[in-house]
């Protein structure tokens, strides 16, 4: 069996030294730019992140392709160059704990007013603020997928009323649910900590633009770790500048890194990070990969299989 491995990013040795060790029969071929079909055999499978288009013709002949994240927008953008071949997501690996930990410390940070207590002392000020109900802090989630239940249910946990949006209908205990793009408008109408959690489609691009995001009710936060291109950059300045949004926690952007003359950089009320919010853990991942080869070997069924049709 060879599995093709590549990343965007480069960091690949420690991935093809993972994956040697835990399929010791299997030959690991790491993909390089200039490489091409007709200089090894071909792959039975494909673990990748963020490839470019020259890897495609590699993927010919494999039987499944795995990916080494949770986000599945950077593969799917192929569309139809893609083989028919089911495209493997990685279902939590770890990232579902942090994710919850980075968005609990994010509605934490501004609940509690640890961003303002920052600034006064920095300036020396001691000044006690008033201390905010949990009760006016709803906590609504956009997104009901293996990462947004978790964090929804460590928001309730923490005593925060929470609601959560998802595309189909879900019902669960002690959380309002709202479903379809229909009732978007009363769910971020009664929420004041909007976490954004969407996988990124065609129908979620530019979702949270000028008119949705002055749905919120004045004072609201966003805390945003699905992608940068479902918020409109420009819209939530005017209205984190107008003082109807609080501010904001970004981990993503529209272009990684964020780049240097980017407003968002300046801005106080911004709280920035490096797309950290779940990293992927990889002994977890090359685990998880490892025992899904074995099991389609074998004829078993997997999950995490990608449904392209409804783009996640
Ligand atoms: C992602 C990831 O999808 O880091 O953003 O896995």
């Amino acid at each position: 069996m060879r599995i093709l491995l590549y990343r965007g990013d480069g960091i690949i040795e420690p991935w093809a030294h993972d994956f040697a060790a835990r399929l010791p029969h299997a030959d690991i071929v790491v993909w390089h730019k200039g490489m091409t079909p007709a200089s090894h055999a071909p792959c039975d499978y494909a673990v990748v992140w963020a490839p470019v288009p020259a890897l495609l013709d590699q993927l010919a002949q494999v039987k499944a392709i795995f990916l080494m994240g949770a986000g599945v927008d950077a593969v799917l953008k192929f569309g139809d160059a893609l083989p028919h071949v089911p495209i493997v997501r990685l279902g939590d690996a770890g990232m579902a704990e942090q994710m919850a930990e980075y968005v609990a410390y994010a509605t934490l940070r501004y609940f509690r007013r640890f961003d303002e207590y920052e600034q006064q002392a920095r300036q020396g000020i001691w000044d006690p603020l008033p201390v905010r109900r949990k009760a006016d802090f709803t906590v609504g989630v956009l997104g009901l997928g293996k990462l947004g239940m978790p964090v929804l249910h460590t928001l309730r946990q923490l005593g925060f009323p929470v609601r959560g949006w998802s595309r189909s209908p879900k019902d669960l205990p002690n959380a309002e649910c709202y479903a379809g793009m229909e009732s978007l408008d009363d769910f971020l109408s009664g929420t004041r900590v909007l976490v954004c959690m969407l996988p990124l489609t065609a129908e979620t691009t530019n979702l949270l633009d000028r008119a949705r995001l002055s749905r919120l009710p004045r004072g609201a936060y966003l805390i945003n770790v699905a992608r940068g291109a479902q918020v409109a950059d420009p819209d939530l300045l005017a209205l984190i500048r107008s003082g109807h949004i609080a501010g904001a926690t970004l981990d993503v952007f529209r272009n990684e890194p964020l780049p240097a003359p980017h407003p968002f950089w300046s801005e106080p009320l911004i709280t920035i990070t490096p797309h950290i919010s779940a990293l992927t853990l990889r002994e977890e991942a090359v685990c998880q990969i490892a025992t899904k080869i074995e099991r389609l070997e074998r004829d078993e069924a997997i999950d995490d299989i990608v449904d392209r049709a409804r783009g996640y």
